[in-house]
């Protein structure tokens, strides 16, 4: 238990786009910015490979195994739910957490093999609803540019569009889309903005799930 309560409850503040978006580093950037202003903040990213379930992961996404696509989308899934519980306390907590991917990755990726969009929601259904998310918007062809892909298994640019179209039809209202095509300072400008404005007003709200 934490007795920051009282200054009110942590934001779930999410971060999505395709492989190459530049997720990362502005996650990296909006975390060290917050930090800086006194709030207390952590940053996370999915899948956590660091698990057992997300070692399992780790070598699928490397080509080291191969499973079915339902299997791997309940593993995702999986990887999520063993955080959860850690999720909630930090929140209630008070403590902000800054995440690099969560259901909307695992509904756009698996969605993209064909996998039926209300089968993949469903395993996700009473994960912690986030505050906001901050999808940042880059051209396939773009990011694909962008020093190349690491080699995994999704980073396929004909892959990444039907990536992108399926992130295009889970926008919802808590989504805010950031043109990840901006120069690098004026994005993080703008996610600080974002982010700044989503913990002040969700400190009184209680806690949803998806
Ligand atoms: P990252 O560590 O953010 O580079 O993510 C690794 C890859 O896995 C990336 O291509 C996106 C994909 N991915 C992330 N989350 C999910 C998920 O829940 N389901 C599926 N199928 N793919 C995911
Ligand atoms: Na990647
Ligand atoms: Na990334």
């Amino acid at each position: 238990a934490d007795a920051g309560s009282k200054s009110g409850r942590g934001a779930l503040v999410i971060l999505e786009g395709l492989d190459r978006s530049g997720k990362s580093s502005q996650c990296a950037r909006l975390l060290s910015y917050l930090e800086g202003q006194g709030c207390r903040a952590e940053g996370w990213r999915f899948p956590d490979r660091g698990t057992s379930v997300g070692q399992m992961i780790s070598a699928y996404l490397a080509n080291e195994s191969q499973l079915d696509d339902r299997t791997i989308h309940l593993l995702f899934s999986a990887n999520r739910w063993e955080k959860r519980a850690l999720m909630e306390s930090k929140l209630l907590g008070g403590t902000t957490l800054i995440v690099d991917r969560y259901s909307y990755s695992g509904v756009a990726f698996s969605a993209a093999k064909g996998l039926d969009i209300q089968w993949c929601k469903a395993p996700d259904v009473g994960l912690i609803a986030p505050d906001l998310v901050i999808y940042l918007d880059v051209q396939p062809e773009k990011a694909a540019e962008r020093g190349g892909y690491g080699g995994e298994r999704y980073e396929k640019i004909e892959f990444q569009k039907r990536v992108a179209d399926h992130y295009h039809s889970l926008r919802d209202s808590t989504w805010k889309v950031v043109d990840g095509s901006l120069p690098m300072e004026t994005v993080e400008e703008q996610l600080r903005e974002l982010a700044t404005n989503c913990i002040q007003k969700c400190q009184e709200k209680p806690l949803t799930n998806l």
